[in-house]
């Protein structure tokens, strides 16, 4: 099953009401860095939370929406009312000029998916990336769905692409670095026969949708950050059933696999504690609440 996705058509900007709270790149679709505490206070973690749990919440609910049918503009307008029913920003929404407020990154795409007029099938999987800014922060998570029957060889992959991100999760301690993620997360696909993409990896996040931290899906020992309580970051291995290279379509937000065949992502934003990790996106009725038995 390989590589049948194509571009669609995609609609005009949708707008945010104006007494929802905008990141400073909503405007212009700028981005302004600035050096922001890696540790982060106990009340921004509060706030951050609160974010975290509703991305969750939203995450479940366009999960529920997917069905053959529906196109992956429908779900951006789905996820893009309630964000904002909820009084948060969909953090997507101009972010590095990104035109739409969820990603849906259909089959062989591996990420940054743009909603668009494709409709879904009955077959397909489907990666929604979920992200709200509120109180004044970013919450992040994504995971990948099915849409109506899928092939075994699919389920496989998203099965054994949830069970990496949780081995991802469950290497987080404090005093140790961030390497251990990247080697749990490789070595229980590569067990499973599947590749890590590397191009993509995960972030800090806080009060910026991307802090300097970087977490990569793969083993490296240069990734030697030590994890001190208070950090905050995001856990989301990408996993491919052929090769873990990708290309860019001529939109350059897409990335697909290099050999057209399927991909799965699953994303929790984690919170570094003194004893071992808080998954700040896993709430009552997350997606992946815990690690899959
Ligand atoms: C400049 C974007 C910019 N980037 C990352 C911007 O961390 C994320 N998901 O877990 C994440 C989500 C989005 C994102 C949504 C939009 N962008 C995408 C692709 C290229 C690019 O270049
Ligand atoms: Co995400
Ligand atoms: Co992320």
């Amino acid at each position: 099953m390989e590589g049948r996705i194509l571009p669609g058509v995609v609609s005009p900007m949708r707008t945010v009401p104006s007494h929802i709270a905008r990141p400073p790149y909503a405007d212009s679709g700028d981005v302004p860095r600035w050096n922001e505490p890696r540790v982060k206070s106990p009340e921004i973690i509060e706030r951050m939370r609160h974010a975290c749990t509703m991305a969750a919440d939203i995450l479940r609910l366009a999960g529920e929406f997917v069905k053959p049918g529906i196109t992956t503009d429908d779900i951006d307008v789905f996820v893009h009312d309630l964000t904002v029913e909820r009084g948060a920003y969909p953090s997507p929404l101009n972010y590095h000029r990104y035109p739409k407020s969820v990603c849906t990154s259909l089959n062989e795409v591996i990420c940054h998916g743009i909603p668009d007029s494709t409709v879904l099938h009955d077959g397909d999987i489907i990666n929604l990336d979920v992200t709200c800014y509120v109180g004044g922060v970013h919450g992040d998570t994504n995971a990948t769905f099915f849409v109506g029957d899928v092939d075994a060889e699919s389920r496989r992959l998203v099965k054994v692409t949830e069970e990496c991100m949780w081995r991802g999760i469950e290497a987080v301690r404090p005093d140790r670095p961030l390497s251990d993620i990247g080697r749990a997360i490789e070595d229980h696909a590569t067990k499973n026969r599947l590749g890590v993409v590397r191009a993509f990896i995960g972030h800090g996040i806080g009060e910026q949708f991307h802090t300097d931290i970087q977490v990569l899906h793969y083993y490296d020992p240069r990734n030697d950050m030590i994890m001190k309580p208070g950090m905050v970051v995001t856990i989301e291995p990408m996993i491919t059933i052929g090769t873990w290279q990708h290309k860019m379509w001529d939109d350059d937000w897409t990335a697909v696999t290099a050999d057209g065949k399927r991909t799965a992502q699953f994303e929790h934003t984690v919170l570094v504690t003194d004893t071992g990790v808080d998954v700040l996106t896993a709430g009552e009725g997350s997606v992946s609440p815990r690690r899959p038995s």
